[in-house]
């Protein structure tokens, strides 16, 4: 699938920090140490409604990953997948009397129009779940030939992986069962469904049902994917096993980034005989909630990015707003946090206009620091604050010049925030 366009990157003089992020399955923060080309897969959204500002954060969050691999020197090889078959999607289609395809383009369009609009720097391959399917469909039939996988029997043609064969169950989200079996429930798994060996075993494919979509599938039989396989395979087609992070939001610990590690572990043990992890570390922002609950589409509170930017507001500004919480800390939008986001980008323009300010070399490389600890954006931004009250208020004698254009290009090039007027 086509992405979208990328932003200019600068180049910022001085060297760069290893990045350290949390990793759930290890439950610390531990140090990321990618090859020459770091590699990262976000999960994508599945284009059934506009982007709100829960995806945009959690987007942005990873985009500080790969600015900051970057800064340091990596490549960084970036894969998202768009979700463009599943059940929501069919659902919402249903619901508007509308062609899900049609539903799916135009929702992905708006994504990239959001993610271009935010400075979110693109994927390399942005790959979509439908022209997945004949990839899709040869690691389940091979699940199947190894035994790993079955077909229930009840002439559904529906077919489930067979956890009670996947060594490294758990290992991702750390849950006990009784957890495992909510999230499953509350998140399209069927822990209750008759005829599975085990509750927790997840749908690999879901054979025809009338007035669905399908595509030919493992031992003819036409159906569509399940959700996990899909985010397995394009990852294994793009970045191969063993990549550095695998991402999403706090909402795919399990059941979705447990069963795509699992996916993953059985293809890859069963055509090389390798016991590789998935990810090196699994990483998760938490949530944006409006009015004291998630955002979510299936909840309806929502504040699209499409709107906001409708309305004339800066896409720098929402920028600014979710990055001034920290990724790992579930927190509320609000309009005093874009209205105090909206101030802050007033007062860091202003600085940067100047011709000199406080000296650069320090905020640079604060900001490297903080971002570079787990992703710290509210302590890299609150020594940007303290740069730009410094540059207003300085009398002339401490003034450095061309400080601001340094602070300039590392605001654009870590915090992806453009200052220069528009
Ligand atoms: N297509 C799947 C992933 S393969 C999916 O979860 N799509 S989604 O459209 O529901 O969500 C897209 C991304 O936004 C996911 O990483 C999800 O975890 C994240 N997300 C959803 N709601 C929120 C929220 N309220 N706050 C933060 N992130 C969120
Ligand atoms: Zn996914």
């Amino acid at each position: 699938m086509l992405a979208w366009p990328a932003p200019l990157l600068p180049t910022l003089p001085g060297s760069a920090p290893v990045l350290a992020l949390h990793d759930t399955a290890r439950g610390e923060v531990v140090p990321t140490a990618p090859d020459t080309t770091a590699r990262m897969y976000v999960c994508g959204i599945t284009p059934y409604d506009a982007t709100h500002l829960g995806h945009a954060a959690t987007y942005l969050a990873f985009d500080l990953v790969n600015r900051v691999w970057r800064d340091a020197g990596h490549a960084v090889h970036y894969v998202q997948n768009v979700t463009d078959i599943d059940d929501p999607l069919l659902e919402r289609a249903e619901r508007d009397g509308e062609d899900w395809v049609v539903l799916g383009m135009r929702e992905t369009a708006l994504f990239r129009e959001d993610m271009t609009a935010l400075r979110v720097l693109p994927p390399d391959d942005y790959v979509g779940a439908v022209e997945s399917v004949p990839r899709i469909v040869a690691h389940v039939e091979t699940l199947l030939d190894e035994g790993l996988a079955y077909l229930l029997d009840d002439g559904t043609g529906d077919v489930y992986h067979d956890i009670a064969q996947a060594p490294g169950f758990g290992s991702e989200s750390g849950y006990d069962e009784a957890t495992m079996l909510r999230f499953s429930a509350e998140r399209g798994g069927d822990p209750d469904r008759p005829g599975k060996r085990n509750r927790l075993d997840p749908m690999l494919w879901r054979g025809r049902r009338p007035g669905e979509p399908s595509w030919p599938g493992p031992r003819g039989i036409a159906g569509r994917p399940g959700w996990h396989i899909e985010c397995a395979t394009i990852a294994l087609e793009t970045i191969g096993m063993g990549f550095d992070v695998q991402g999403g939001g706090s909402d795919l610990v399990f059941p979705h980034h447990e069963f795509s590690a699992v996916h993953a572990e059985a293809l890859t043990a069963t055509v090389t005989g390798e016991k590789l992890p998935f990810a090196r570390a699994y990483v998760h922002a938490a949530m944006i909630g409006l009015d004291g609950e998630k955002m979510s589409k299936s909840r309806g509170n929502l504040v699209f990015v499409s709107k906001l930017r409708g309305e004339g507001v800066d896409p720098m500004a929402i920028r600014l707003a979710l990055l001034a919480g920290h990724y790992r800390t579930d927190r509320a939008w609000t309009p005093d946090l874009l209205a105090g986001a909206g101030q802050r980008l007033a007062t860091w323009r202003r600085a940067v206009a100047r011709d000199a300010g406080a000296p650069a070399a320090e905020v640079l490389q604060g900001v490297r620091g903080r971002l570079a600890d787990d992703l710290d954006s509210p302590g890299a931004i609150a020594l940007v604050d303290a740069w730009a009250e410094r540059t207003l208020a300085a009398t002339a004698d401490e003034q450095e010049e061309g400080a601001p254009a340094v602070v300039r290009d590392a605001v654009d090039a870590l915090l992806g925030v453009a200052l220069q007027e528009r």
